[in-house]
């Protein structure tokens, strides 16, 4: 866990999901990617605070290729769509382009989990992010920087949403094995 001195009482906090599945031409495999999107994580109003391992994950959707996954605690001293902004752009200068198939490979994704406000929905940004309770590539490497945050909308920490995720469920009633996904 790396440690920032230069926090001040203006910023707040975030907790940002990393994903890349692609090769970058000069940083290399997607965990170098995301070892180099950490630092560029680190620069001028935007500070890491803590950040997770990266782990290696199944791909969620039709990209056959494996993903690089990690969390990042930074601190920011603005609100949501200004960060939205700024990690937009880091991704850019990754490489990712917009457009093509809607989860297909990509060098860089950045999503704004959690915000140390609560709840944002302005536009094209909502804060919780939707999918992360059911993403254990988010919640595993989240969870091991921040375990006791709480997501504001279901009121539980990141290691029980986590817990919930991991234990085996029941099937429901009337259900076969053989059925569902
Ligand atoms: N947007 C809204 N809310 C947010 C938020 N909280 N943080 C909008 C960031 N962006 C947010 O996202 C599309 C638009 O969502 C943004 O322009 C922003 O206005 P995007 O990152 O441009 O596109 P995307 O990533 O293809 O779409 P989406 O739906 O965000 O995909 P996800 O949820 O990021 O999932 N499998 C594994 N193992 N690991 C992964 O990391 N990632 C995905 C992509 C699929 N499968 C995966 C992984
Ligand atoms: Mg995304």
């Amino acid at each position: 866990m790396a440690a920032s001195a230069r926090t001040s009482d203006a910023d707040q906090l975030y907790l940002i999901a990393l994903g890349s599945n692609r090769r970058h031409h000069k940083h290399g495999a997607p965990e170098q990617v995301l070892g180099a999107a950490l630092a560029a994580m680190d620069r001028k109003k935007l500070r890491l605070v803590a950040a997770s391992r990266i782990i290696s994950s199944t791909p969620l959707g039709p990209s056959q290729r494996r993903y690089a996954n990690a969390a990042a605690l930074v601190s920011f001293a603005d609100e949501p769509p200004a960060l939205l902004k700024k990690l937009k752009r880091i991704e850019r200068r990754f490489g990712r382009k917009r457009g093509g198939q809607r989860w297909g490979a990509r060098v860089l994704d950045l999503d704004i989990v959690l915000w140390q406000g609560g709840a944002w929905a302005s536009r094209g940004l909502t804060v919780p992010h939707i999918a992360f309770r059911e993403r254990r590539f988010v919640l595993g490497p989240a969870s091991s920087i921040v375990p006791r945050w709480r997501d504001p909308l279901t009121g539980l920490t990141l290691a029980q949403l986590r817990a919930r995720l991991t234990k085996p469920r029941p099937l429901p009633r009337g259900r076969g094995r053989s059925e569902g996904p």
